[in-house]
């Protein structure tokens, strides 16, 4: 792999998946990870800081005191990153649900593509232990997403992505406002109005074996609204 690629990877209470993952991670020549707690009571920021510093500098920890969220998280991230003279960004989970495995796939779909979805809905994806009351949760959500968006992607929620640096740049994070997961649709959202070019790479997905989930009703809610604002509001980048 001849891209170099920063991986941010927002994190709360993950203190047992995060080793495995920066280990999967710093596997791949050319990757660096920034990681963004958020003030984790489980002290996963001060494992963070730990195998920050056995990273050979290839590592490094945001760790944010301001209003908590996902979103908000990876807005910081992302600021911090696009700054950086690295060719591309990728955001993933910290529970292991994203193999680091694939990152290379997703970084080289890069060559002819703006943003990569790792995708559990094309030909080839797959999702391994969810319950089916969660497949069908994200089904719908899918469905719901692109009907109500007209985005084209089969996998709209997924938080495995890799973007052009420059692409990623180009977008307009002040207008964000979602705090949540939607807030990876209202990306996708402004990327497509953008005019980027969207491309999705197959991934096998595996339910958290480590941790707790953060899914919300709050959460949820937000989810079902978002798509009805993106379309109201118009969302576009200057
Ligand atoms: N910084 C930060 N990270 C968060 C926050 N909420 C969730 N995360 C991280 O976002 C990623 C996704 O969260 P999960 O709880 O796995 O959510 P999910 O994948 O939709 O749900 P599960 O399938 O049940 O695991 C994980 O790395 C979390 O640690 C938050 O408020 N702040
Ligand atoms: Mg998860």
């Amino acid at each position: 792999m001849n891209k170099s690629a920063l991986v941010i990877v927002p994190t709360f209470n993950e203190r047992e998946s995060l080793p495995l993952l920066v280990k999967g991670l710093l596997l791949h020549p050319g990757v660096s990870v920034l990681v963004v707690d958020d003030n984790s009571p489980d002290g996963t920021g001060a494992i963070a800081d730990d195998l920050a510093r056995a990273s050979d500098g290839r590592m490094r920890v945001l760790h944010r005191t301001e209003k908590p969220g996902l979103g908000r998280s990876y807005v910081d991230g992302i600021r911090i990153a696009v700054g950086e003279p690295f060719d591309v960004i990728c955001q993933m989970d910290a529970d292991l649900s994203h193999d680091p495995h694939h990152l290379p796939d997703l970084i080289a779909a890069t060559d002819h593509a703006d943003v990569v979805i790792g995708s559990r809905y094309v030909s080839g994806g797959a999702i391994v232990n969810w319950p089916k009351r969660r497949r069908l949760l994200s089904r719908f959500a899918n469905i719901y997403i692109r009907t109500v968006t007209r985005l084209s992607p089969r996998d709209c929620t997924s938080g495995y992505r890799c973007w052009r640096r420059e692409s990623l740049g180009s977008l307009d994070l002040t207008r964000f406002t979602s705090d949540g997961y939607s807030f990876l649709v209202e990306m996708l959202f402004a990327a497509s109005r953008a005019g980027c070019r969207i491309a999705e790479v197959p991934i096998t997905f595996v339910e958290r074996r480590l941790g707790e989930s953060k899914l919300s009703s709050a959460v949820l809610f937000e989810s079902a609204v978002t798509p009805w604002r993106l379309v109201a509001t118009k969302h576009v980048n200057p």
